[in-house]
């Protein structure tokens, strides 16, 4: 077809663990039921417009190197049409069943505001056109509060009133489109909010407006009838020395002090734990307990450099525990596992990219089975039900209900002999692990 971005690029078919063909998917197969569900109903992919679609490769040392159907058009709403169409065959032709989108990604912005409106507003109109014909749909939106100099000292959290009013003027305009377009989801990912130095920031007044901020859009939200789930995403560093949503239990403690908890979940990024000093298994299964794991951007960072690389992911030991952790969420619900993911600059080939989103996927329908078989049998919830059995006793369940006291707790050791608790048998528990791998 003449019409095609990607011409060269097939559409991607599981073949079987034993193909030797790049462009064909070992261990993705959609339809195959793990449990209750098939591989596509619990996986919920989705491909990143900014780095797939955006992303050239260029770093502070050196230009793009991305080889691009579009390259020779100058024009940027004519590259935008180009562009949105391609996003819409490539997720088709990867049976990925959505995407995700920043407004500056899909539009090019204009001298104005206004104008910015308009030119989203076209090529939103063509993302509803292709939907019509299209499988692919829309995980997320958001708005980008970051690569604009307007931001440099934040969009939610700039001491700048202009520059605040403006962010809120994309982000009402980002809610609308991402509505007409059925997005199961918007998410707020905090670019530049944070600061560099305490010598020049109201920390108090920052944080109070970020939350009037995102209360607005709640309210606007509703407004309009967008019934999409609000997510924050949490990240430590990078751009910004401190940013204030560093990791879940940060941004939970956040979301409750202003109200925002029956509102928002996270959206939770594999590299983003690895720079707060946590794995991400850490940040899934907070999120979990605390009843706030709306979606994941599924990626990894390379543990021998100490910033935001945004690797497609590889590693099946991680996979397998993000996996557990979901499973045991019940699933991502409307969320999913969105690639928010680059190839490496080498890599600068179209055939590369889909070669990184089917390991990606390959991956995680590895990490699916090897959870799923893993929590059928329960060794970890087998073991652990032992490990904390003691609780079940009267003077543990007292201390549930809040009902006991110091003194009776002390009084039911005070006489035992020397008392050693069980060994925690972690080196057992990880060959276990491994053995699901
Ligand atoms: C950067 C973030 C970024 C967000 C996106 C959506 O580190 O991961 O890609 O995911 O802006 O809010
Ligand atoms: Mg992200
Ligand atoms: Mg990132």
């Amino acid at each position: 077809m003449s019409n095609e971005v990607f011409s060269n690029i097939p559409e991607i078919k599981f073949e079987g663990p034993d193909s030797d063909n790049s462009l064909a998917f070992r261990h993705y197969n959609p339809s195959e039921k793990v449990g209750d569900k098939t591989m596509a109903e619990h996986l919920r992919f989705s491909m990143a417009f900014w780095h797939t679609m955006n992303g050239g490769g260029s770093d502070p040392f050196g230009a793009d190197t991305a080889q691009r159907p579009w390259d020779s058009v100058s024009d940027p709403m004519e590259q935008a049409r180009i562009k949105m169409r391609g996003i819409f065959e490539l997720t088709e032709k990867l049976q990925i069943p959505f995407f995700c989108f920043h407004d500056r990604d899909i539009a090019p912005e204009g001298e104005t505001l206004a104008k910015s409106h308009k030119n989203l507003d076209e090529i939103v109109g063509l993302a509803k056109t292709l939907m019509k014909t299209s499988k692919t749909r829309l995980l997320w939106g958001t708005a980008n509060l970051f690569v604009h100099p307007r931001y440099m000292h934040g969009g939610a959290t700039s001491p700048d009133l202009k520059v605040y009013a403006y962010a809120a003027g994309q982000v009402r305009k980002a809610l609308e489109v991402t509505k007409e377009l059925g997005g199961e989801n918007y998410v707020f990912w905090g670019g530049r909010e944070g600061y560099e130095t305490l010598l020049n920031t109201d920390m108090k007044k920052e944080l109070d407006n970020l939350a009037a901020f995102m209360h607005m859009a709640v309210d606007y939200a509703k407004e309009i009838g967008f019934d999409g789930q609000f997510l924050f995403e949490p990240k430590p560093k990078e751009p910004t020395k401190h940013q204030y949503d560093t990791d879940s239990a940060t941004v939970y403690g956040f979301l409750e002090k202003y109200d925002l908890l029956p509102h928002v979940k996270l959206n939770i990024e594999t590299n983003h734990a690895t720079l707060a000093g946590h794995t991400i298994q850490h940040e899934l299964h907070f999120a979990r307990i605390n009843g706030i794991l709306g979606s994941v951007d599924a990626n990894q960072g390379d543990t021998l450099l100490g910033w935001d690389t945004d690797q497609f992911p590889t590693d099946l030991y991680v996979s397998t525990l993000m996996m557990y952790e979901i499973l045991k969420n019940g699933g991502l619900h409307r969320g999913g596992l969105n690639f928010d993911a680059k190839v490496r600059r080498p890599s600068y080939t179209v055939q590369d990219v889909v070669e990184a989103h089917i390991i990606g996927m390959d991956s995680f329908a590895r990490g699916l089975k090897a959870a799923h078989s893993m929590l059928t049998d329960g060794v970890l919830e087998d073991f652990n039900a032992q490990r904390y059995a003691s609780w079940n006793s009267d003077l543990g369940k007292k201390v549930a209900q809040g009902k006991a006291t110091l003194a009776e707790l002390e009084k039911s050791v005070l006489n035992d002999p020397v008392h050693v608790p069980a060994s925690g048998r972690q080196e057992y528990l990880e060959s276990i692990v491994n053995r699901y791998i």
